[in-house]
């Protein structure tokens, strides 16, 4: 018998020719490798990551935890599954808990456990954006998992907040975040971009539970965003309206007309977050059309700024709580991030705006967010 304990990783699983479906390992388990089967103990919340290795397609399956039960699930036969420690987590960053009680261990292991997502669902897609949704997915982490006032057994609440990602091709980080939410099942990841899925390239409101608004024109998400802030106020309701735009939005001059007009109607119940990845499509944002400087910018426009580093949830945490509590004029974070961060060779890399990682990336991406270098 082999107790699992402290944050060790471990590939969990076994030799199996054809199985389909979905094994539940809670607490004992049995698992191998090459015929030698043997007996695991675990306890689930002490192994937040576990990968599972297979055959298939060369991309490695997933598992999740909830509670205290790993559930393993795999859409196709399944032809080899091997059993090996896959390394330490790095230390987390943060102080596990702060003194109001968020736990901020628990996001960070989360936001761990997306970007595997994120990697591992456009890799099945073969395409997607992956730079843009490792850089907010910490942000997205924390609004869904800490901020948001939402029900993802009821996504069209009446009184649930409203999230807007304006910058609507990073939806891999948006649909990992509602899946792991509630919103809908993980199993529909590996959908992402097929005709007939409801996980679109682009956000859409027709298709998929918990989205908000259709998105992906840059600049128009925001101007939707600010008119449902200004229907919440006619309507005396008490949600807020949360929008995240990235770098490149800032350029566009349909962004600053509807900024001008949220100050004039004091739409203090809109907070924009800015993923400030400081990199496009196509390159540096500061070569194309400098933005700088955001704060003065929006301040100008009768905003109330605020820059923090958008990877650390001590700033995200602070900066939402500030927000919140400043009445008369909308809110915006400007969230300084890494484009591709988690994945080394992503990062600050501006050919990762779009396209999928190849069978051998993928692995490399997974084993690193593992914390297996
Ligand atoms: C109006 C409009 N023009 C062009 C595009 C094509 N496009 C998709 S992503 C992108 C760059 C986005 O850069 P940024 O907003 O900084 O996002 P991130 O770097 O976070 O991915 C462009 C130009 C678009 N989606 N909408």
């Amino acid at each position: 018998m082999h107790l699992l304990c402290g944050r060790e990783l471990f590939n969990l699983g076994f030799i199996s020719q054809g199985v389909q479906g979905q094994s539940r390992l809670n607490g004992q388990g049995l698992a191998g490798r090459f015929g030698q089967f043997h007996n695991y103990s675990f306890n689930a919340l002490e192994v937040p990551l576990a990968l599972l290795k297979s055959g298939r397609n060369g991309v490695d399956l997933f598992s999740t935890f909830k509670g205290h039960t790993i559930e393993i699930n795999w859409p196709g036969p399944l032809l080899l599954l091997e059993l090996a420690p896959v390394g330490r987590q790095p230390p987390l960053q943060s102080n596990p808990m702060t003194a109001d009680g968020i736990p901020f261990q628990d996001l960070q292991a989360r936001a761990r456990k997306l970007r595997m997502l994120i990697v591992r669902m456009i890799a099945m897609a073969g395409s997607g954006h992956c730079g843009g949704s490792l850089s907010a997915i910490d942000i997205l982490t924390y609004l869904y998992f800490y901020e948001l006032r939402v029900r993802p057994e009821a996504p069209l609440w009446a009184e649930r907040d409203r999230f807007v990602l304006s910058k609507g091709h990073c939806a891999p980080a948006l649909y990992a975040v509602l899946a792991e939410r509630g919103f809908f099942p993980e199993e529909k990841l590996w959908t992402l971009r097929d005709i007939n899925s409801t996980l679109q390239g682009h956000p859409d409101m027709r298709k998929t539970p918990g989205i908000d608004i259709t998105s992906g024109s840059l600049g128009q998400g925001f101007s939707c965003a600010v008119g449902m802030a200004l229907a919440g106020k006619m309507d005396h309701q008490d949600y807020r309206v949360y929008v995240m735009l990235g770098d490149s939005e800032v350029q566009t001059g349909l962004l600053w007309e509807a900024a001008m007009f949220s100050r004039h109607q004091g739409l203090d119940n809109l907070i924009a977050v800015i993923d400030n990845n400081q990199l496009q499509s196509d390159g540096v944002t500061k070569t194309i059309v400098d933005i700088e400087p955001l704060a003065e910018k929006w301040r100008g426009f009768g905003w109330e700024p605020r820059r923090i580093d958008g990877h650390d949830f001590h700033q995200i945490h602070a900066a939402f709580a500030e927000s919140k509590s400043l009445n008369g004029q909308p809110k915006v974070v400007i969230a300084d991030t890494v484009k591709g961060k988690g994945v080394s060779f992503m990062e600050n890399v501006v050919s990762w705006h779009s396209g999928a990682p190849d069978s051998a990336q993928t692995q490399a991406a997974l084993r690193e967010l593992a914390g297996d270098l």
